[in-house]
């Protein structure tokens, strides 16, 4: 039961297969029937994903919290020398990477700041390590930025030829085995906000560079939108409708690699400069993540990642738009100080919890592997292997 006659006309365009436009974007964000919003967006995704939502078993490695950017909304970040500044050794990554791989995982997500001493031998180093130790974890390794960082230490003309030294890095990381890129890093495209509050990061056109050459080389990537700062509703839009645009270039152009899924990130302001801020409350966020269903037609997957929306939130969002929560995650609180002894702070939760929020839900939890494919588990062992052919994708080709 619709109460914004707007949503019927929504409604009607969705079913006729019409691509929802700017417009319709605002009605959705402004219409105060919610429900409506997030029952055309729930219709969607089970069309798209049935009644299966997914979940994976993973570790996150912050291999450096040293960064040499001072973004507004991070409270992760330190300059060198800082009390509570560290760098891990290849040697430790390696050691997490051996018991994240023992304890069943599949993936490895891995990201850290714009440290300003480390080579970037240190980067191929470390991936390559990674594989040598822990060969079944796939690594969903450095978000665009770092990718950026990347091509400055290792001095390759940018200037001159952005795209081409961004792709240069690729190779050489994709040679020493990174595996795809994660989301980080897109905060929202728009210049004000990018003034405002991440002056000296990377252009949302040049986080759109990376992916794009990241696509052409066959890595998968991700996407995130930073929401519930500084920015205005219009600006979420214009971002959804960029990264629609981007995925329209990589299936058009038959890439080999796209945007698997989409990561709205709602804004924790404690303990970073931005703090003074309320950040979004929870009617904002299932709006959000409906809304991003809604416009993101042609990306496959939309996550509510259960660690910033919490599981209870992460079993509503699967009726509001969501196919996916993310994992087991055991990694840093990007949300909480860090500890003193520079460690993570651990949070996890069990295959089983997960299982039970999706199950409670009314869905049918699939474990899968970070290219959504479907993962089943040895009864005696636990170790994974994919259902079906290594090919055989749960997204359409
Ligand atoms: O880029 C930083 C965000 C991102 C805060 O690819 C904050 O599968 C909220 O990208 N409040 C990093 N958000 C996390 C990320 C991610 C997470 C899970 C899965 C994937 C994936 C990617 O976290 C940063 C930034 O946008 N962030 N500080 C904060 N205070």
């Amino acid at each position: 039961m619709r109460n914004d006659p707007r949503l019927q006309e929504i409604a009607e365009k969705l079913d006729g297969g019409e691509r929802l436009g700017l417009g319709d974007g605002r009605v959705l964000f402004e219409t105060p029937d919610l429900w409506g919003v997030g029952e055309l967006a729930g219709g969607v995704r089970r069309r798209m994903h049935g009644d299966r939502a997914f979940y994976n078993v993973n570790r996150h490695l912050n291999y450096s919290n040293v960064c040499v950017l001072s973004c507004k909304f991070c409270e992760f970040q330190r300059k060198p020398g800082q009390a509570g500044a560290y760098a891990y050794t290849v040697e430790q990554a390696q050691a997490e990477a051996v018991e994240a791989e023992a304890a069943g995982a599949t993936e490895m997500h891995i990201v850290g700041g714009l440290h300003p001493k480390l080579p970037f031998r240190y980067y191929t180093d470390l991936l390559a390590g990674l594989k040598a130790v822990a060969p079944g974890l796939h690594l969903k390794a450095f978000t665009a930025v770092e990718i950026v960082h990347f091509a400055r230490v290792s001095k390759r003309a940018l200037r001159s030829d952005f795209a081409g030294g961004v792709r240069s890095v690729l190779q050489d990381l994709q040679a020493a085995g990174l595996d795809s890129l994660p989301g980080g890093g897109a905060e929202v495209f728009d210049d004000r906000v990018h003034r405002e509050a991440w002056r000296g990061k990377i252009r949302s056109d040049e986080w759109l560079t990376v992916h794009r050459v990241a696509h052409e080389l066959g890595l998968f990537t991700n996407a995130t939108m930073l929401y519930g700062h500084l920015e205005s509703r219009e600006n979420r839009l214009n971002h959804l409708l960029a990264l629609r645009d981007e995925q329209d270039v990589a299936i058009d152009s038959g890439f080999p690699a796209r945007f698997q899924c989409l990561i709205p990130l709602p804004f924790f302001p404690d303990g970073s400069p931005l703090e003074h801020l309320p950040g979004p409350t929870g009617m904002e966020n299932l709006r959000t993540i409906a809304v991003a269903r809604l416009m993101l037609d042609n990306v496959e997957h939309l996550k509510a990642f259960w660690i910033m929306q919490t599981l209870p939130m992460a079993q509503v969002m699967l009726d509001f738009g969501a196919d996916d929560i993310d994992g087991t995650v055991v990694w840093y609180d990007i949300t909480k100080v860090q500890s003193e002894d520079a460690r993570p702070t651990h949070q996890e939760v069990s295959v089983p919890v997960l299982e039970r929020t999706i199950a409670e839900a009314g869905y049918t939890p699939v474990e899968r592997d970070t290219l959504y494919r479907e993962v089943v588990r040895d009864g005696a062992t636990g170790k994974p292997s994919l259902r079906g052919s290594a090919d055989r994708r749960l997204i359409p080709a």
